[in-house]
């Protein structure tokens, strides 16, 4: 298989490694896995990408031993999987087949030089130790300090929702996930009534995360966050699994955020620490291009990012496109607060 470049075919030449770093980190990245000629980014061997064999493997599901060897693991976990879904969450297309929704991510912890595509995070995800996951809680809470995930798994009930999920970049998917409201964990936690934001922190180790080891211009590790009503809105959801099993590391394991009415990069992985605040927090992207990544991010059509429309979105794998709804098509749900 020849090497190929991130690429989504339905880009136009010059922005397709652009992504949510801005032109100078877009060719410190080039430099970094060794592509220094832009010449190799507008090559028609890269319209293969998305259509490279290994996306385009024929099964739906993959055994549980193919991704859950090292896995967060506690005595009962298994039982927890699959959970009911909850069937209040409809979509409006098909389910993303289960390979493509794992083998195709973001998640810069885990982008290598060795390898041209920063899609392929589940290549490195190897080392990332994530046994016996704590959370800390601080800030405007009544209840802070560290949680295990396995305890708090056992306290909260979990459910499956099927959800839509929109990149800035535009790829799409619809995917089941498992987990728990994130309203739940935060009625269990008390904030005060000063606290008007919530943040997120991810995990960052560079021992285990080639990414953090090497793109060393970006304020790892990575950091989000949401109002308060937005964090307590039904919508917003804690995830532990996906397809009806625990998440695997290159999606976010073992608990990741999901709030679908809002860009990909909200969406923080593998989260280590929950902060309550009484101001908007910086975040990750913001920081890096504040023009570019708006705290707030819900998906909307008429709001351009600054390279590129964002009238369109394409589903994994093969750029199929939609038109983009306004909050992701979730306005019933998120539209009254804003
Ligand atoms: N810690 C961390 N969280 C992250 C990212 C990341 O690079 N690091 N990427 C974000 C972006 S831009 C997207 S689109 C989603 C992708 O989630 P997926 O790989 O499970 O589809 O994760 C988000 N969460
Ligand atoms: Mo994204």
């Amino acid at each position: 298989m020849a090497n190929f470049i991130s690429y989504h075919p339905w880009n136009r030449p010059g922005t397709e490694f652009t992504e949510e770093s801005d032109y100078k980190n877009r060719r410190e990245i080039l430099k970094t896995i060794g592509l220094t000629t832009l010449g190799l980014i507008a090559s028609p061997a890269f319209i293969q990408a998305c259509k490279n064999p290994d996306h385009k493997q024929a099964f739906t599901s993959i055994p549980d031993s193919q991704y859950c060897e090292n896995c967060f693991d506690f005595k009962g976990m298994k039982e927890l999987y699959p959970a009911k879904r909850n069937e209040k969450y409809k979509i409006d297309r098909p389910l993303t087949k289960e390979y493509d929704a794992t083998h195709y991510n973001n998640f810069y912890e885990f982008i290598d030089r060795s390898d041209d595509n920063i899609y392929n995070a589940y290549k490195f995800v190897d080392p990332f130790e994530n046994r016996d996951w704590k959370i800390e809680v601080s800030g405007l809470a009544e209840k802070t300090g560290t949680f295990f995930l396995e305890e708090l798994m056992k306290t909260f009930p979990l459910e499956e929702r099927i959800y839509r999920f929109r990149c800035v970049e535009r790829w799409s998917m619809a995917v089941p996930w498992t987990g728990f409201p994130l309203a739940t964990l935060i009625k269990f936690l008390q904030p005060k009534s000063s606290a008007t934001h919530i943040r997120f922190v991810s995990y960052a180790n560079p021992k285990e995360m080639p990414g953090v080891n090497n793109l060393t211009w970006y304020p790892w590790p990575y950091f989000e966050g949401l109002r308060m009503d937005e964090a307590m809105n039904e919508m917003a959801f804690m995830a532990t699994g996906i397809y009806g099993k625990p998440l695997p590391k290159q999606n976010g394991a073992p608990i990741r955020l999901v709030v679908p009415w809002k860009f990909g990069y909200k969406n923080a992985k593998s989260i280590v620490r929950i902060e309550f605040v009484n101001k908007e927090p910086e975040t990750f992207w913001h920081k890096l291009q504040p023009k570019e990544y708006p705290f707030l991010s819900n998906i909307d059509p008429k709001v351009p990012h600054p390279r590129w429309s964002q009238e369109i979105e394409h589903m994994i794998p093969d750029g199929e496109p939609r038109p983009t709804l306004k909050y992701n098509g979730y306005g019933e749900y998120v539209g009254g607060m804003y």
